[in-house]
């Protein structure tokens, strides 16, 4: 199989691009299969995150360019491979990726799909495709602005080198950087922490974050507001407090 995905105790689950031998690029079978299981994690109403790996020594060299190098406009087109990110961009539920060696083009890209990103101290970020004679195509020139700034996505898309985990830390690219091998325990750590977080808060925070970065502030703080006093009709609000107040553990249920 070239992807993994594996439900794991504490409301996790687990999807692993398995392509090593093709440095996990994403041909359509790959981007289809993350789709699928993306779909299928957003509505198993036990799971609360997802983590996205790749293998030990990448996470993703970007679209398979083998199986695009031959197309026209047209087909890149019929192809419908955004799907895939469609799905990534609909998905409710917190996303982590696990990033380990290279993240390229593409695999850049699916990082920046998800809400966190840890990354091991060897990782290395880059959207290459101005090499290969085109542009990044699934966000790479909005999600990296939005994240870095104008001066360094422009450095990075257009010379199309990569940049360390640690100038992607300081850049804001990345969430956290851990050493190699301690890369998947510690998303999968993480996960667990938010997954057993009220999941319609977690949801809430998700949603304004991402949907509050494309309005204006006004417009963005007034829809904040209704979102937090929504929050005062769940079960989770009431639990979360008494417990805090009689100083014992919350038991959330997701209401
Ligand atoms: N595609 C296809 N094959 C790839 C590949 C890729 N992106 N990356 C690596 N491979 C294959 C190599 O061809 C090689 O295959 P064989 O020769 O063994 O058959 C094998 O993986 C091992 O590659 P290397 O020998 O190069 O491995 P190294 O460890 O030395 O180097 C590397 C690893 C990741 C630094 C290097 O392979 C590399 O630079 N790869 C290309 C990275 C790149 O240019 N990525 C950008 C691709 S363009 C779209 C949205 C988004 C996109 C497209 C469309 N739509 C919404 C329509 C995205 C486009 C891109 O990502």
């Amino acid at each position: 199989m070239e992807t993994l995905y594996e439900r794991l105790d504490g409301g996790i689950a687990l999807l692993r691009i398995n392509r090593p031998e093709a440095r996990n690029a994403l041909n359509m079978a790959v981007r289809e299969q993350i789709a699928a299981h993306v779909a299928a994690m957003t509505h198993d109403a036990e799971l609360h995150c997802l983590v996205i790996a790749g293998t030990p020594k990448v996470f993703a060299a970007g679209a398979d360019i083998k199986a695009m190098a031959d197309a026209g406009a047209s087909e890149m087109m019929l192809r419908g491979s955004d799907a895939i990110w469609q799905v990534l961009r609909d998905c409710p539920k917190p996303l982590i990726a696990a990033v380990n060696g290279w993240a390229l083009g593409g695999g850049c890209e699916l990082a920046m799909h998800a809400d966190i990103i840890i990354a091991g101290d060897g990782a290395r970020f880059g959207q290459p495709e101005i090499k290969v004679g085109i542009m990044p195509g699934a966000g790479g020139t909005q999600r990296l602005t939005r994240s870095v700034g104008k001066f360094k996505t422009m450095k990075m898309l257009l010379s199309g080198e990569p940049i360390s985990a640690i100038e992607a830390e300081r850049m804001g690219l990345v969430s956290e950087v851990v050493p190699d091998d301690e890369v998947l325990d510690r998303a999968l750590a993480l996960a667990r922490a938010i997954a057993a977080m009220p999941p319609i808060a977690a949801r809430r925070i998700k949603q304004l974050v991402l949907t509050g970065a494309d309005m204006p502030l006004g417009a963005a703080l007034a829809m904040e507001r209704t979102a937090f006093e929504l929050l005062f009709d769940t079960q989770d609000q009431k639990e979360g407090m008494r417990a805090f107040i009689e100083k014992r553990a919350p038991r959330f249920v997701g209401r």
